[in-house]
């Protein structure tokens, strides 16, 4: 090649990277802090909370944090977290841990147990919640409970006459205490479109007492620019509406948009409780419906406020990290953020809100949340508060054996794709790339009996990595449930290599790896790098996110054996 073209070619290289360096500043430069986007919080990307911990209520007793989170279709219900730094969250237990007081029977995935509020007044905790998607008959809508000490006992819980979700409290320095939620108006203008109530409530009976008054309408903001950012979609599902008292003004804030990418914060005041509430020019003061869906952050909204002792204000919001624009395997996770006031309003430190970094998670870029493994014990006769079931279980098919620090769980004839109360004890799968492991003590009876490790988003969405019982004889199977399958999918099988085998999972952002063998340093692979985006696919668990779990079934048949679960790592 001539020396001439070469030059040439060399000269146009350079130009192309000029450009491209040009344009990648200007699209940094366009992402450093500007006014309007002082509603971001571009910067953070680590919940506080992670995996499956929606919509967050925060509270502050003393020099003691306490956040609850909705927990849908799982039991026990609302797990309770406390810290005394903010940045440290330990779960303490729960508020809606008797079966006897929480009814999930039959209740669809993603119904259940929506957004809750916990408050803390003259030495009593105080939960809002409301129970959707009950068979009828069934205690269901919004209910209070209350207890001394959050980790319990709490009250039974006393249903409420009121309407929609969302239910929160707030005690007026006069002495009374006052119930807003949402609700869906009668004659409603579109089908998203929602209101926000006030009403005082007399906590001695737990009855709501005189005008139920709105005192939010969303109709007043739809497609008018505002607090929709111009999105058809911006003024829906006004909820989650949380009243706080400062400097004389009541400030009222609520969420809308919708829970997903258009979701979105915004704040009213008013000198009088009952309003006429006025809207924060600002509005919404935290929303990242403007950023890419595949933004490291996404559906930021459904805050709570708390005060801490030096007088600093902060805000517990949800938020989903997308492995792309489509895909949310650990679903709705809490997030915390320092509040700064100015002109009377509250808004977000601006620190927060310029970016350094680029738009979204490339799988090499997905944080290495904790990627530590720890031991599980089974200690005692209870199980530790994170395990959790799939709506109330009615049985003890469970055993906790101490001296062989294992669980033991008894087959049963239900399945994970029925809306019903499988032998399952599953954690929320917290972080990208996590590690689950157990030695499994099982031999299957006769056909059909099945054991072993599951990755569960809903009754639609899940892998199971078992022991079955087949006409060819015992199997370890690596089988996947997707949207539209009416029935499982063998991924792969091989015969089984024994009564007692190590099972592990492990996961990298999208991708699943399933192992099996004798000792942790012989193990095989079953199924490595299985893809499991449908596992946060739109269609996946609507309002949950992935749990982790071991499994045992009969698949529908009359059982007497039962499966071994011990050294139990995650
Ligand atoms: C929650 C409500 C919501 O009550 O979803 O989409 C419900 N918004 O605020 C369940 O998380």
């Amino acid at each position: 090649m001539s020396i001439r073209k070469r030059t040439g070619r060399i000269r146009f290289t350079l130009i192309i990277l000029i450009c491209t360096i040009w344009n990648l500043n200007e699209t940094l430069a366009q992402q450093v802090f500007q006014p309007e986007n002082r509603n971001r919080l571009t910067k953070v990307v680590k919940p506080i909370i992670p995996g499956f911990n929606p919509d967050p209520s925060i509270c502050r007793a003393g020099d003691d944090f306490y956040i609850i989170t909705s927990t849908n279709e799982y039991f026990p219900g609302l797990p309770i977290y406390h810290s005394r730094d903010l940045a440290t969250w330990r779960m303490i237990g729960h508020v809606m841990s008797d079966p006897n007081y929480l009814d999930l029977d039959s209740v669809p995935g993603s119904k259940g147990l929506y957004a809750p509020t916990i408050r803390y007044h003259e030495g009593i905790f105080y939960v809002t919640c409301t129970l959707t998607g009950s068979l009828p008959g069934k205690p269901s809508g919004n209910f209070i409970t209350t207890a001394r000490d959050p980790r319990g006992p709490w009250s039974a819980p006393v249903w409420l006459d009121a309407p929609g979700i969302d239910p929160s409290l707030f005690f007026d320095d006069n002495g009374k205490v006052y119930y807003q939620g949402n609700y869906t108006p009668e004659n409603k203008q579109w089908a998203r479109h929602r209101k926000i109530f006030l009403q005082e409530i007399d906590l001695k009976d737990a009855k709501l007492i005189g005008p139920r008054v709105d005192i939010l309408d969303a109709a007043d903001y739809y497609q008018k620019g505002t607090i929709d950012g111009g999105s058809e979609f911006g003024a829906d599902y006004l909820e989650a509406p949380h009243i706080y008292k400062k400097d004389g003004y009541y400030y009222l804030t609520t969420s809308h948009g919708g829970t997903f990418q258009q979701h979105a914060l915004s704040f009213w005041r008013s000198r009088h409780l009952f309003g006429p509430y006025e809207s924060n020019p600002a509005n919404p003061i935290l929303t990242h419906r403007g950023l890419s869906p595949a933004f490291r952050v996404t559906s930021t909204g459904h805050g709570d406020l708390v005060m801490d002792t030096e007088g600093q204000w902060h805000m517990t919001f949800l938020a989903r990290r997308p492995l792309d624009s489509n895909t949310h395997i650990l679903g709705r996770e809490t997030f915390l953020t320092p509040v700064e006031w100015k002109d009377g309003w509250p808004q977000l430190p601006e620190h927060q809100s310029q970016d350094a970094g680029g738009p979204h998670f490339g799988q090499s870029a997905i944080p290495r949340d904790d990627t530590s493994v720890r031991k599980l014990s089974f200690k005692g006769s209870r199980l530790s508060p994170e395990w959790t079931f799939i709506r109330t279980p009615r049985e003890n098919w469970w055993e906790v054996n101490s001296r062989k620090d294992a669980v033991s769980i008894r087959l049963r004839p239900d399945i994970l794709s029925d809306i019903s109360q499988p032998s399952w004890l599953g954690l929320r799968q917290d972080r990208f790339h996590a590690q689950f492991s157990t030695s499994m003590k099982f031999k299957p009876e006769r056909e059909g009996e099945e054991a072993g490790l599951t990755v569960f988003r809903d009754k639609d969405h899940y892998f199971k990595f078992t022991l079955i019982g087949t006409k060819e004889g015992d199997m370890l199977q690596l089988s996947k449930r997707a949207i539209g399958q009416t029935m499982d999918t063998v991924i792969s099988r091989v015969p089984s290599p024994g009564k007692e085998v190590i099972l592990r999972i492990t996961s990298s952002g999208r991708w699943y790896s399933f192992e099996y063998g004798a000792a942790d340093d012989q193990l095989k692979y079953l199924g490595k790098d299985v893809d499991g985006a449908f596992l946060g696919s739109p269609a996946a668990g609507k309002f949950t996110g992935a749990m982790i779990g071991i499994y045992a079934t009969s698949n529908g048949l009359k059982s007497g054996n039962t499966a071994v679960f011990s050294d139990v790592k995650y």
